[in-house]
């Protein structure tokens, strides 16, 4: 019976195809079969094929699109100026972007050997870096010298080493050797918050400051590449590896803000980015922030509330 039924279909089936087209007969006639085949096998009924496509209608002509009114001519000046201000606006938030991790210590007191802040991560060999942070202080006593930060390696206790000396000189030394004091006495340190970013290469053999975002000097100089391992601590100097040797008449007292060391010479460009827009540069090898330090004595932190800028 299941035989004789799709004998019965194929014969149908090439009625109708030849009936349409005798030249496609044949081809046609074979194709019925494979479909016959294939319901067999499947047991399921194919889709037939699609026909030909008719001929494409007359195209309608355009209505007349019409006078747009001033009305519709300001809302449309107004839907661009919107659109305007807003790419305008996530461009200058992009350019603005906050990428300088915000923390600061505070340093209560002068004169004692205990309130320092001690980095607790790896700290790399340094051919060269810039070293930055925000400062404030009061004034003090006559025969104090201030350190900002004090890195000691075995050998070497002022590996590099950053302070403020009498005179207000900004004091720079690495290898155990001062390479350059830099006069502070035009700016109005310490009775106004300043940023510094204090910058060393072994490679070019320089040494100079940057204060506020302006090159106060360079100085050449021969010196080697900070190496890596060693102790860094703000607000005392080492003179001995280990955090310790501290002399209370080195100790900082004030605020050190978004302290940052970099493996590079920051340019210009990127400083005044810094200083006027708290954009940080991203590749920085150091960062004081909460994960990566101790605090120790009377030492305080606190997260400002907005990046501090000129
Ligand atoms: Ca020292």
């Amino acid at each position: 019976m299941r035989i004789i039924l799709h004998f019965f279909a194929s014969a149908v089936c090439i009625a109708i195809v030849c009936a349409q087209d005798s030249f496609t007969c044949v081809r046609n006639v074979n194709s019925c079969s494979q479909s016959e085949d294939q319901r067999t096998t499947s047991g399921q009924v194919q889709r037939a094929l699609p026909g030909k496509q008719g001929p494409v209608g007359m195209k309608g002509e355009k209505g007349d699109p019409g006078t747009p009114d001033q009305e519709q001519i300001n809302r449309l000046k107004d839907r661009v100026a919107f659109l305007e201000k807003e790419i305008q606006d996530k461009s200058t938030a992009n350019q603005r972007t906050t990428d300088c991790p915000l923390i600061a210590f505070k340093f209560p007191r002068y004169q004692q050997i205990t309130d320092h802040v001690r980095y607790r991560s790896y700290f790399p060999e340094l051919p060269q870096a810039t070293i930055c942070a925000w400062i404030e202080s009061t004034e003090p006593a006559a025969s104090v010298v201030p350190a900002i930060m004090s890195y000691a390696v075995p050998g070497h206790t002022n590996e590099l080493l950053i302070e403020i000396g009498r005179g207000r000189n900004f004091r720079i030394s690495t290898n155990d050797r001062l390479l350059r004091k830099f006069a502070l006495s035009s700016s109005k340190w310490p009775y106004e918050k300043i940023h510094f970013c204090a910058f060393y290469s072994q490679p070019a053999g320089v040494v100079g400051l940057f204060v506020n975002g302006v090159l106060r000097g360079t100085q050449l100089v021969t010196q080697s590449a900070v190496s890596g391992g060693g102790d860094l601590v703000f607000g005392q100097d080492q003179d001995a590896v280990n955090a310790g040797g501290f002399n209370p008449t080195q100790a900082f007292s004030g605020n050190i803000t978004n302290p940052m060391i970099w493996p590079r010479l920051l340019t210009a460009s990127e400083i005044s980015g810094i200083v006027r827009h708290c954009v940080c540069p991203k590749d920085y090898a150091i960062v004081m922030t909460l994960d990566r330090v101790e605090l120790h004595g009377n030492v305080e932190y606190f997260i400002p509330d907005v990046c501090p800028t000129l």
